[in-house]
């Protein structure tokens, strides 16, 4: 089985039976674009003189968020109002 270097390639896992294979150029980033729908179409080579045979699909590909970025404070900074006098309180 020969993996090529090309984004796509296919793989034949029995006779009639394959599986693409989707190279990366660069790693996927979450907050850059969280999904990808492709357009698959299969193409039957083989029917003669007449028109080919074929059959499309989608692929969708969710991307999964991992946790690579420092914290942030978002809308910062606040204020709030506290009344003079206030009993000691503590917060956890
Ligand atoms: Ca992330």
């Amino acid at each position: 089985m020969h993996l090529s270097s090309r984004p796509l390639s296919l793989q034949e896992l029995s006779p009639g039976s394959y599986v693409v294979v989707v190279r990366l150029r660069r790693p996927l980033d979450f907050e850059r674009r969280s999904s990808y729908a492709m357009r698959i179409r299969a193409t039957d080579l083989s029917s003669g003189g007449e028109a080919p045979l074929s059959a499309e699909t989608t692929q969708f590909v969710q991307v999964v968020d991992v946790q690579d970025q420092g914290p942030a404070f978002l809308n910062a900074p606040y204020s709030t109002t506290v009344q003079e006098n206030t009993p000691e309180v503590h917060y956890h």
